[in-house]
């Protein structure tokens, strides 16, 4: 290409900055708000470091739901997955609505509508906590297998339906092998194939598929029993999990026993094939926490640490990196929420970490 013709199109390409990143905030319930309120500000500083950013705040959640009927409206399910590039979410449940309707309504909705295959659920200690050094990712897929919402209760007899297609499960192990490659590091599928011969045998299919195009990339399938016992044994030698719906979830809550509990466990759930333009959700592991809600007890290191994904993935390395070192950084120095054996409150952690944002 000829220099001049060169020039003008780097003129032309709008830069990075220049692009109005829009997110969506959806709080929800119990702690939801509290931990939501420390990740706001770190959008606030992320805007004064020139990204273009517009956040909107939605307020659907069990209080909506109760005063309204509404879980999540299709209207506003269609503006946020036409309109937003991103969301961050609290949490959802509430004990006034036992059988979680809108929870199920809202999030798993919009996991499965937006087709947030992937959830991403890194544990890797902080300073001061046990097991230091330790890097474990968990791959989870996150929008079908026992949670595609399928089954009956009838008499004497309940089923749940677990549904898995090679579509979603390829796209999930596509992105835990590229992680454990760009890493060096091992990758196990979690599976109970012996039992669950179709599903997981699937799973194990695709798995075989993908070793032989990774031969790089050391890979083994594990019962996930014999792998649970593993790992509370010794995770160490363990570097990516990929697992389905089910057992990604329990495998992650492990995990995030590992480095400090529920309170400091990130997320980030995203759509490798872009199907809609809002692709990415952040959100902290941890649920709702009722028990603790408006006491400024929960720890809101988790939410900020799945901002920090966020910003990653969007592209914001620096202020990714500069939030994750915040948070070490205050961990350090000894700041700590009650659940880690400090005093500090929901605010006094997030100002902890604000403090220390540098660079
Ligand atoms: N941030 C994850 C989340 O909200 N998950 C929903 C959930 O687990 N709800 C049950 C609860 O809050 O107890």
């Amino acid at each position: 290409m000829a220099p001049s013709a060169w020039i003008r199109e780097q003129e032309t390409e709008p830069s990075i900055l220049d692009v109005t990143t829009r997110i969506a905030l959806i709080p929800g319930d119990g702690v939801g708000p509290e931990v939501m309120a420390e990740a706001e500000p770190l959008i606030d500083w992320a805007r004064s470091r020139g990204h273009r950013l517009e956040t909107v705040r939605l307020s659907y959640g069990a209080d909506h739901y109760l005063s309204t009927g509404e879980t999540l409206p299709e209207e506003a399910y269609a503006d946020l997955r036409d309109g937003f590039d991103a969301v961050i979410f609290g949490a959802v449940g509430d004990p006034r609505i036992p059988d979680g309707r809108h929870a199920e309504e809202i999030l798993l909705r919009l996991r499965r509508g937006l087709e947030l295959t992937v959830n991403f659920r890194p544990c890797q200690p902080l300073p001061g906590l046990s097991r230091q050094g330790l890097h474990l990712e968990v791959f989870r897929e996150n929008t079908e297998g026992a949670y595609c919402l399928q089954g009956s209760t009838e008499p004497g007899r309940a089923v749940d339906l677990a549904v898995h297609t090679e579509v979603a499960v390829l796209r999930l192990l596509e992105v835990a092998f590229a992680r454990a490659q760009a890493r060096g590091c091992a990758l196990t599928l979690a599976h109970k194939a012996n039992v669950l011969k179709h599903g997981h045998g699937l799973w194990v299919r695709v798995f075989q598929s993908l070793q032989a195009a990774h031969p790089d990339v050391p890979a083994r399938g594990m019962h996930a029993d014999a792998l649970l016992c593993a790992l509370v044994q010794d995770p160490a030698p363990f570097g990516v999990i990929a697992a389905d719906n089910y057992l990604g979830d329990l495998i992650s809550d492990l995990t995030a026993a590992f480095a400090g509990g529920m309170g400091t466990a990130p997320s980030l759930s995203w759509a490798p094939h872009r199907p809609f333009r809002c692709a990415v959700l952040a959100e902290p592991v941890h649920g709702s926490a009722p028990d603790i809600a408006g006491k400024g007890l929960a720890n809101p290191v988790g939410m900020i640490l799945s901002t920090a994904l966020l910003f990653r993935h969007l592209g914001w390395e620096s202020e990714a990196e500069t939030v994750e070192r915040a948070v070490a950084a205050a961990m350090r120095d000894g700041a700590r929420t009650r659940d880690l054996g400090g005093s500090l409150s929901t605010a006094g952690m997030g100002a902890a970490i604000r403090d220390r944002l540098s660079g």
